[in-house]
């Protein structure tokens, strides 16, 4: 393992580093796995897949999907040489404070450009309170503590390979969000390597797209059954 795996069902999902890895796993639900196999190069992958435990997302959970899955494509398309290592959490922090936006869930008045302020807005940091990358290598968050100019404000180079992994959590006693998104923690997370003109999903093997996550899991409950 290339680090504590972070194995969450239900609300447990909302707890961003939930290692002790224990709770139900119960139907309806989904289950966020966040793990990461070490190679003998001793180097890692991170991934993160959330799963339906029924098989079938429901509809408030496949709009939270879709949101953050949508979010994850913007933030891919993002990784590119010329563009900052901050661009793609820029990108991708964009479509997630538009689908809260339309969805009401920002105080009244706040626009997207509002919430994305720097200084004044942020609201949307209630539900998304992570960054959206980190270089990956032979720690699982490489070179962490190089300088800024080195790594945020850094432009992205070919051969470089990142993390990219929005994520929406609306806890289960979040009285601020209405009741059918309570208790959902949905995070994407997929590996990149940047090459000369984008970049190429390493992690692109397993299935993203909510309905892709879904005919995985029948094509693998009926290899089970047979
Ligand atoms: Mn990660």
């Amino acid at each position: 393992m290339g680090y504590e795996s972070i194995c969450a069902a239900g609300d447990h999902a909302n707890t961003l580093h939930w290692i002790k890895n224990d709770g139900e796993v119960r139907e309806g639900d989904l289950i966020l796995v966040d793990a990461g196999v070490e190679v003998d190069s001793l180097f890692t992958a991170d991934i993160t897949r959330t799963l339906p435990v029924s098989g079938r997302f429901s509809d408030a959970q496949r709009r939270v999907y879709d949101a953050v899955f949508a979010a994850q494509e913007t933030g891919i398309a993002a990784c590119r040489p010329g563009n900052k290592f901050r661009d793609i959490h820029a990108a991708a922090i964009r479509v997630i404070a538009e689908h809260l936006h339309a969805w009401g869930l920002l105080p009244d008045g706040v626009s997207v450009e509002d919430t994305l302020d720097a200084d004044h807005g942020q609201y949307h940091r209630r539900w998304m309170v992570h960054g959206t990358s980190h270089h990956l290598g032979l720690d699982v968050h490489d070179c962490q503590l190089a300088l800024r100019e080195d790594y945020m404000d850094a432009e992205l180079t070919p051969g470089m390979i990142l993390t990219v992994e929005p994520g929406l959590y609306f806890k289960a006693d979040d009285l601020l969000v209405p009741e059918e998104l309570r208790g959902i923690g949905v995070r994407i997370e997929d590996d990149v390597v940047v090459t000369e003109d984008g970049c190429e999903v390493l992690s692109a093997g397993m299935p993203r797209s909510s309905a892709d996550v879904e005919a995985w899991i029948a094509r693998v409950q009926a290899e089970a059954r047979r």
